[in-house]
């Protein structure tokens, strides 16, 4: 009997920094439906779904920060995607921005959930990877901020065993560092998802803007084959507060090819049943066991800069 689970990429169109969570939630729950309806087992939101990406503008009031974020998960807007979840018994990943109490002091993470089909939360990942600057860069059309108002993840790479297999989350940055997949492969992960939030522009780096799609497909499409796993990766896509952003949510194989892709800008459901054996058939393929020479891999967990 194959293992498959048919998954939806529930790509989001631009999210309003004046939406409330209330009709942001509302989205996805109508989408929970849809992708319930396709029989769906398992729902993909994106990274930082519930609001705008506000790593985009500067915010200097701690209060006025705060409010982007979530204290509790879930919280009286979120519990009724939970319920709905609970109810369709669809599982779902949601992408949010999570205010915490570690250790007694206050921490701010990008984070993403797995939730089963239950409505229970099976994992919570915090995103490691922090691109962008802390400081406004006033000449920039954009900023990215997530260096400022966002905490370093301190929950490493995971994975858990959900939908009949083993699932690991990444988020978005993470998607474009081999480590992340290959930590997430030496887990075992046949299944990683990931939410992202990527312009379609680098300010410092204009040259580069016409390979910002190939960038994004390329470094997922390697860490999939490399890892013999399966990558779903949700975009927030459109122009959002006056940032213009990628689509591109794709479904890949094992085997690094792209099976499925949204072609629009806006919300789209990309569905595909994902044969979990397939991440088997590569895993022997590649063989991690014997043909790794961790040996020789000693420089990649130093610093860089540190090499004597
Ligand atoms: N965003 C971007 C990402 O996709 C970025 C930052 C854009 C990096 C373009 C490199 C090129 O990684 C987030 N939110 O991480």
């Amino acid at each position: 009997m194959p293992r498959t689970i048919t998954v939806a990429a529930a790509q989001s169109g631009p999210v309003n920094r004046r939406t409330s969570r209330a009709e942001v939630v509302e989205r996805l729950i109508t989408e929970m439906r849809q992708a319930r309806s396709a029989g769906c087992d398992l729902i993909v939101y994106t990274e930082c779904a519930l609001t705008a990406f506000f790593a985009h503008w500067s915010i200097d009031d701690e209060r006025e920060l705060d409010r982007w974020f979530e204290r509790e998960m879930p919280g009286p807007d979120t519990q009724p995607l939970f319920e709905e979840a609970a109810r369709l018994g669809i599982g779902f990943s949601l992408g949010y921005a999570e205010l915490a109490t570690v250790g007694g002091r206050t921490r701010r993470f990008n984070t993403s959930i797995l939730v089963g089909p239950d409505g229970r939360i099976v994992g919570k990942h915090r995103k490691i990877h922090l691109p962008g600057h802390a400081e406004h860069r006033p000449h920039n059309p954009f900023q990215n901020l997530e260096k400022r108002y966002f905490d370093v993840g301190d929950l490493g790479f995971q994975t858990w065993d959900a939908f009949g297999g083993t699932l690991g989350m990444s988020i978005c940055n993470d998607r474009r560092w081999p480590e992340s997949y290959r930590v997430l492969g030496l887990l075992g992960a046949e299944m990683i998802l990931i939410g992202y939030n990527t312009p379609d522009n680098i300010p410092e780096y204009p040259e580069l803007d016409r390979l910002v799609g190939f960038h994004h497909e390329l470094c997922m499409q390697a860490g999939a084959n490399q890892n013999a796993a399966w990558v779903v990766a949700v975009g927030k896509a459109g122009v959002e507060e006056g940032v213009s952003q990628i689509g591109l949510t794709s479904i890949i194989a094992p085997s690094g090819e792209i099976v499925a892709q949204s072609t629009t800008l806006g919300d789209e459901l990309v569905i595909h049943t994902c044969d979990l054996d397939e991440s088997t058939r590569y895993r022997g393929f590649l063989n991690l066991e014997q043909n790794r020479r961790p040996e020789f891999y000693g420089l990649i967990t130093q610093q860089v800069g540190q090499r004597d």
